[in-house]
């Protein structure tokens, strides 16, 4: 009930010192926050209800040992004659008291926190896997089991903004996502446990997305297990949360959470797109092409490569917003 009572407290606390610029999403953070997050998942909600109670536990305890100390300096002060007690060395009483009542409060803090930490470990009976690779610098997703996978940087506007030595203005809502924003996104079923299995190819890196709840460490020759169960559709940011190197700050995560149709259809999508010809039906395409030319050349060949892109080893198509 406290708990409750806390989280509306803040809430109109955080929306009203929001002012006239609200958040670009309803799940990213806005100026003036004043608490951390909720979150869209069962792992970020135990972590905000834990952050809740300890939080109102250290309220009271503010409350009590500043009250007593006020209520002490203005009661006993020297102008109303008050004297101190001189002789006075200890109090076995109260020695017992301020030792037990700290050991029950932590006890009562550790015992729903260990509880909460056991199931944000738990992975079993997930319903899909995505592997996470963390590179210097961006990520790689792979859909385990449906031959789906690409890897997701820091798009090309963020991109230009940094290298133009402009400084982005939160008015300006451009830029609201700047270094926010990836080419390709991950899209997830909203309501699905998802396990992921982290793990890096170069150093240490750290998936992090504020909304689901948790980080997890990208380690190199280690995996690292996580699973999030997103209950909200929308557009959830994030960012590497381990110093990787010096482009550390340029590898945002960006996950979509999707409604469970729009994700299948997005998965048949990526699917087809990963289906490449087969070399005889290339050579089909190619020599149906040169006969359809009226010049009988074959069609020009793609453009080079943006090399500023050239990481991106197999670059899938952007997702459509
Ligand atoms: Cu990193």
């Amino acid at each position: 009930m406290a708990v409750r009572a806390a989280a509306a407290a803040f809430a109109l606390l955080a929306s009203a010192s929001a002012f006239a610029t609200p958040a670009a999403e309803p799940s990213s953070p806005h100026p003036w926050q004043l608490n951390m997050r909720e979150g869209v998942t069962h792992s970020s909600r135990m972590a905000y209800d834990a952050h809740m109670v300890a939080l109102w536990i250290c309220v009271v305890i503010g409350i009590v040992v500043f009250g007593a100390m006020f209520y002490a300096m203005w009661k006993f002060r020297h102008s109303k004659g008050a004297k101190p007690d001189v002789n006075f060395t200890h109090s076995t009483k109260l020695e017992i008291v301020w030792t037990l009542v700290p050991v029950i409060l932590l006890v009562c803090m550790a015992w729903p926190a260990t509880a909460k930490l056991i199931a944000m470990y738990d992975t079993r009976n997930s319903e899909m896997t995505v592997k996470v690779t963390g590179y210097q610098w961006m990520w790689k997703y792979e859909y385990l089991g449906e031959g789906v996978e690409f890897t997701s940087r820091l798009d090309k506007g963020s991109d230009a903004m940094r290298q133009s030595g402009k400084t982005p203005s939160w008015n300006n809502e451009a830029d609201r996502n700047y270094l926010l924003d990836v080419d390709n996104v991950l899209v997830l079923p909203v309501n699905t446990k998802v396990r992921f299995v982290i793990t890096a190819d170069d150093v240490i890196h750290a998936w992090w997305v504020p909304s689901l709840g948790w980080k997890q460490d990208a380690i190199p020759g280690i995996i690292n297990e996580a699973w999030t169960d997103i209950d909200t559709p929308g557009i959830y940011r994030g960012q590497c949360a381990e110093l990787c190197g010096k482009d550390h700050g340029f590898m945002p995560i960006v996950v979509k959470a999707v409604s469970k149709v729009e994700y299948q259809r997005w998965l048949a999508e990526q699917k087809a797109k990963a289906g490449a010809p087969s070399p005889e039906a290339a050579h089909a395409t190619a020599v149906d092409a040169m006969k359809a030319s009226p010049e009988g050349i074959a069609p020009a060949q793609p453009a080079t490569p943006d090399p500023s892109n050239t990481p991106t080893p197999e670059k899938a198509e952007p997702v459509t917003q």
